[in-house]
């Protein structure tokens, strides 16, 4: 369900992506911006201030991961459900994440790649971008697989 074109402005995008920067940058701007998505990552440290959370080795890592975890979305796009299935699985039914988060997260997402590649993120860009977080979060959020 992808045109050629979506296709391109993606992986164009994604060629170009430093996953562990834009990775952080995304994950410490959610937490920063819906700060009750916080609860989840207890176990992290020392969240209490903007500068903390940008700061923090274990947001870094971990924002590294989520995207990297994209990426493999990016790789299936045919085949994003089954390639989210365990993924989905852990979300859902053990961390509990209200699926709205995804969709919050991609939206950020999108912010940290339109303020990193201006140029390139026109809005068939935008567009192509906006569907891609919108497929990866359906396919988090799914419970039956
Ligand atoms: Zn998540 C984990 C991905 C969103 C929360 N994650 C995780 C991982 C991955 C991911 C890959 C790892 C796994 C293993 O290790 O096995 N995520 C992801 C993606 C996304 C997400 C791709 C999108 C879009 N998450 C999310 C959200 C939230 C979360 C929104 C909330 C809010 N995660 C989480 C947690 C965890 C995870 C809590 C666990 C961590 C630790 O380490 O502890």
């Amino acid at each position: 369900h992808w045109t050629a074109e979506e296709k391109q402005h993606i992986t164009s995008i994604w060629g170009k992506v430093n996953v562990e920067e834009c990775g952080a940058e995304a994950l410490a701007r959610s937490l920063i911006v819906y700060p009750w998505t916080q609860r989840f990552f207890a176990s992290f440290g020392n969240l209490s201030s903007p500068t903390a959370i940008i700061g923090n080795p274990k947001v870094r890592a971990h924002g590294k991961k989520v995207l990297t975890s994209f990426g493999e979305a990016i790789k299936n796009l045919d085949n994003i459900k089954a390639t989210y299935s365990k993924l989905s699985e852990l979300h859902c039914e053990k961390l509990h994440v209200d699926p709205e988060n995804f969709r919050l997260l991609g939206d950020i997402l999108i912010i940290v790649l339109a303020a990193h590649f201006t140029r390139d993120f026109t809005p068939a860009c935008h567009s192509a971008w906006q569907k891609l977080v919108g497929v990866v979060a359906h396919a988090l959020a799914r419970k039956d697989h």
